[in-house]
């Protein structure tokens, strides 16, 4: 099935066998007729790990002989999806993997099946970050990958009565194949205690910082196998153990089951990710997460990869350290710490040094989710960073006045402290005055930034900012996830396309080929049926794999507007039941969504609640003969992405315009031929202007028109009196018809659409059906539909994250590729 053609194989069927098998037998310790499921696995997976380990090494040996400058990538989260097929691909094992495991009368899909995806993050970040080191191993860039090892991924989504359960996801509970543990390279990472001023051996004053208690951060590595290269990288993912040390200190006094609960309280540091991906809560346990894994990390790349002896003042000259949004920020005053305390580098020379070493990526709009810390928790924690923070305010509100002088609003509004509601720190501030370069993550994103967000910032200085958008590997999202259309692609241009995406373009022409645009028909019609077999073994849900694929899969967030959609399903139901719509004119469609909503955020939840009880009446309802059907599978993850995306031909993009910063879905979509629904927000902007009017489905207020309509007092009320449309699908939903005849079940949703309604959806309601009655036009002209489809992926090439890094390579990071020999 998965005929990945696109590298040579370092193994031939026999050797690859004869590995297997041993390490079935002399690792996991079963005989091939008794293993387990989980044991071929495990065992299959080693024998690919095999096949790397010898370039990583070799990648290792390379990077440290040259010096060169690296880029190491803080972040809180990596999203990674399935190791095993991405394994393949990138060594080019697949195809001999497959046939070795036929001749043992075994099945590589149904063993790769049994792997649980690494779920290390919450969604677009995560992926993000999952994407960019992929891309940074593939161009042969020295880099490294920090964060954290949880011991639980991202919730698994159940759902009970239409409402969203969460599940634990213990996803070590059978062990990884993938990483290498190193106790021996554990770091100790402090918290608490005070801060002492002393006079040096040599007279000087200097600060320290008197460490409460600490624990062992102990790095787990794991291979970052570049496609079509020697190259290697490492993610270095940290995991927290109580140290001796510490529990010696409490044992001695006697106390056992104390010295055993603070091994508990320790080890808790790297338990478990947050699963809220907005509105930050300050608990100090995520601002424990952060220090952790940032303080560990600095610690590891000054003793361990810089030499024995280096310089610091020239750190900056061999590595950056690139922030993917707030989270690793406390690395900013962690490295002054270093340089100031440690070092006994002079306060001005290591801020120097600091600003030069840091950048700052922004994946935000929304004001609720800017990180901040409050005073009283950052001093109680970590004392020392606090005091170097209120230097480095004091220092930069300094320079603030020297440049207006008199403006004291100014100054107040750019401080790093924020005084109301309470005094604590603000941390985008912090990252944008100790970093280099600051970047939005999409053209409109990066514009809102130096307009809105951090205006005063990009006044001050206005060559911090730029822009690099987002991209997406094409790796995963195209040569592993859509097998059918990029043998298509291949046979079409040849294989060059996996390494160099704009050369997608060469497929314009074929648009106009009517035997190649069946061909693609062919393969969307192969990957739907491909996504109802999954739907139906994986949550029971059966569905017509001859019909068009809406789909809309994020995070569940008002401003992200599934409402939107929902409203317009419940629209065509009210018409048909009016009498206004006949089904038979409806075109089938299943309308897919996939969302997790996090735990404490009531109204998400109760929007999921909604779309499942419309999804349970629709879905039935007798006047729609079947030709609406909504599916909403649980637990919504990049195993899953890589099935659904493939299969649709509808991508909701339809977030309100100003608010979603960039959006990658947007782009695997588009990538995989689905034409796309949305405002212009974010990269939908980009994709919009690349792929053409003809070819994607605009609609919305835009960005300034929502500041006009919201500064004019948006009164969502007067849509809903003023639209008998609108009107008819809210009602519809009050009167109870989706909660036998309840009509106070969805009053939580309803009253806020019609009070607030913070992201405009009843304002861009109309808007959005008239668009969708294009949609159903141009469906029914499948030729010209599979046109635009090809285009889609013809003009999309831009959006790899091969060129996201090219762009930070050459905008900020100037870093170059160090091959492997
Ligand atoms: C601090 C904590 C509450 C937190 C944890 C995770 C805050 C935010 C996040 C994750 C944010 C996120 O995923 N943002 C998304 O980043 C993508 C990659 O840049 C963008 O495409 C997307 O628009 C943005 O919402």
């Amino acid at each position: 099935e998965n005929t990945q053609r696109f590298s040579s194989s370092p193994a031939t069927v026999e050797s690859f066998t004869s590995e297997f098998v041993r390490q079935l037998r002399y690792e996991q310790g079963v005989d091939l007729g008794f293993a387990s499921s989980d044991d071929l696995y495990q065992a299959l997976a080693r024998t690919v790990r095999r096949y790397m380990i010898d370039n990583w090494l070799d990648t290792l040996s390379t990077q440290t002989a040259k010096g060169a400058k690296a880029v190491a990538y803080l972040s809180a989260e990596y999203l990674m999806g399935p190791q095993l097929p991405n394994a393949l691909l990138a060594t080019g094992l697949a195809e001999v993997a497959r046939d070795s495991l036929a001749a043992l009368g075994l099945d590589l899909d149904e063993i790769g099946a049994t792997e649980v995806e690494p779920g290390l993050g919450n969604g677009g970040l995560g992926r993000l970050a999952a994407c960019f080191i992929d891309s940074l191993a593939t161009m042969d860039i020295p880099a490294v990958g920090y964060g954290i090892r949880y011991e639980y991924g991202i919730f698994r989504q159940t759902f009970v009565d239409g409402r969203q359960a969460e599940q634990p996801d213990p996803w070590l509970s059978k062990g990884s194949p993938w990483e290498f543990a190193h106790p021996d390279m554990a770091v100790e990472v402090g918290f608490h205690g005070h801060t002492e001023r002393y006079t040096d051996a040599a007279g000087v004053e200097r600060t320290r910082w008197v460490r409460g208690d600490c624990v062992l951060a102990v790095p787990y590595n794991y291979m970052v196998p570049g496609y079509g290269t020697k190259n290697v990288n490492t993610l270095r993912l940290w995991s927290a153990k109580a140290t001796n040390a510490f529990d010696l200190q409490i044992f001695n006094a006697g106390d056992y089951e104390a010295a055993v609960r603070a091994q508990t309280v320790a080890e808790n540091i790297s338990k478990v990710i947050y699963p809220e991906d907005s509105t930050p809560q300050g608990k100090e346990l995520r601002l424990k997460q952060q220090y952790f894994f940032v303080a560990a990390s600095l610690a590891d790349f000054i003793n361990q990869t810089l030499p024995q002896g280096f310089d610091l003042t020239k750190i900056h000259e061999r590595v950056t350290f690139q922030l993917n949004d707030t989270h690793p920020v406390i690395a900013i005053p962690e490295l002054m710490r270093i340089l100031v305390d440690e070092r006994g580098i002079d306060w001005a020379t290591a801020w120097d040094v600091t600003r030069k070493t840091f950048n700052y990526t922004c994946h935000t709009l929304l004001p609720e989710a800017l990180e901040v810390w409050s005073v009283e928790l950052l001093g109680r924690l970590l004392p020392r960073h606090l005091e170097i923070i209120f230097q480095i305010n004091e220092e930069f509100l300094a320079e603030v006045r020297k440049a207006y002088p008199g403006d004291e609003l100014r100054a107040r509004r750019m401080s790093i402290i924020q005084e109301q509601p309470e005094r604590a720190v603000r941390m985008a501030f912090l990252a944008s005055i100790g970093s280099s370069k600051i970047n939005g993550v999409a053209e409109l994103h990066s514009q809102l930034l130096r307009d809105k967000v951090l205006n005063d910032f990009s006044e001050l200085w206005p060559s911090k900012f730029t822009n690099v958008t987002n991209g997406v590997t094409p790796r995963r999202f195209l040569a592993l996830s859509n097998p059918g259309l990029a043998n298509l692609i291949t046979e079409a241009i040849g294989e060059g396309w996996v390494k160099d995406l704009e050369r997608l373009r060469e497929l314009e022409p074929f648009a106009e080929d009517a035997s190649f645009r069946s061909e693609f028909r062919a393969v969307k019609a192969a990957n739907k049926e491909r996504f109802v077999e999954l739907i139906a073994q994986r949550d029971g849900i059966e569905l017509p794999a001859d019909a068009m694929y809406d789909v809309m899969v994020k995070r569940l967030h008002e401003y992200k507007r599934q409402m939107l959609k929902l409203l317009h399903v419940v629209t065509l139901y009210d018409r048909v039941l009016r009498g206004e719509l006949r089904a038979s004119d409806i075109t089938p469609r299943v309308v897919t969504f996939g969302a997790k909503a996090a735990p404490g955020y009531k109204m998400a939840k109760e929007i999921i609640a909604l779309i499942n009880a419309v999804a349970k009446v629709v879905n039935h309802a007798p006047e729609l003969q079947g030709r609406l059907q909504i599916a909403f599978p649980a637990n919504y993850n990049v195993t899953l992405a890589e099935k659904l995306i493939p299969a649709a031909d509808l991508s909701e993009q339809i977030s309100l315009a100003g608010k979603e910063a960039s959006g990658t879905g947007n782009m695997k979509f588009a990538l995989n031929g689905a034409l796309t629904i949305g405002t212009l927000d974010g990269a939908n902007v980009e994709i919009y202007d690349l792929v053409g009017d003809e070819h994607f489905f605009l609609f919305g207020l835009t960005e300034p028109q929502v500041a006009d309509v919201v500064d004019a007092g948006y009164k969502p009320g007067a849509y809903y009196e003023g639209n008998r449309s609108l009107k008819g699908a809210i009602d519809l939903i009050a009167s109870g018809a989706f909660s036998n005849g309840d009509r106070n079940a969805f009053e939580f949703v309803l009253s806020d659409l019609l009070g607030k309604d913070r992201f405009l959806v009843l304002a861009d309601y109309q808007a959005y059906v008239d668009a969708q009655d294009k949609v159903e036009v141009a469906y029914a002209d499948q030729e010209a539909w599979s046109r635009s489809a090809i285009l889609n992926v013809a003009r999309t090439g831009f959006f790899s994250s091969d060129r996201s890094i090219q762009d930070y390579l050459d905008r900020i990071w100037h870093a170059k590729p160090q091959p492997v020999r």
